[in-house]
C-alpha cells in the first residue's frame, strides 16, 4: 500500500489476474448401449444439446460405433444439469442410456 492508502501498481495486477480466471470447463459424452434407439439419442442431441438434425445423427454413429463420443462442453453447472436431463428423459422411456461428464 502506498502512502495515501491506494493501492499500488503490483497490487492491483494481482487482483486483477484473479478476477478474470475463468472456469473449469467439462466435456460431456453419451456412452453407447444396445437397447437405447438411435432416433431417441438423436432426439436427445437436438434438444439438449441443441445440435442440428445431421449433426446430431453424426454424434449418435460416432457414439455408436466407437462406444462414445463427446456432445458439448462447459461448465460445471450447466454440464451436471445436461448429465441430469439426458437421464431423466432417458428413464421416463425406460433407456439406459449413460450421459457422464469429465474435466477437460
Ligand atoms: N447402439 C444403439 C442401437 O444400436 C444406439 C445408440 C447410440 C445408443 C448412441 C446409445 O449413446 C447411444 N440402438
Amino acid at each position: 500500500m502506498s502512502r495515501n492508502g491506494a493501492k499500488t501498481g503490483e497490487e492491483l495486477e494481482v487482483r486483477t489476474r484473479r478476477e478474470v480466471k475463468s472456469p473449469a470447463l467439462y466435456r460431456v459424452l453419451l456412452l453407447n448401449d444396445d437397447y437405447t434407439t438411435m432416433d431417441f439419442v438423436v432426439r436427445i442431441l437436438e434438444t439438449v444439446f441443441h445440435k442440428p438434425p445431421a449433426e446430431a445423427t453424426q454424434i449418435m454413429l460416432n457414439v455408436h460405433k466407437k462406444g462414445m463420443a463427446v456432445c458439448g462442453v462447459f461448465t460445471r453447472d450447466i454440464a451436471e444439469t445436461k448429465v441430469s436431463t439426458v437421464h431423466e428423459l432417458a428413464r421416463g422411456k425406460g433407456y439406459p442410456l449413460m450421459c457422464i461428464m469429465e474435466k477437460e
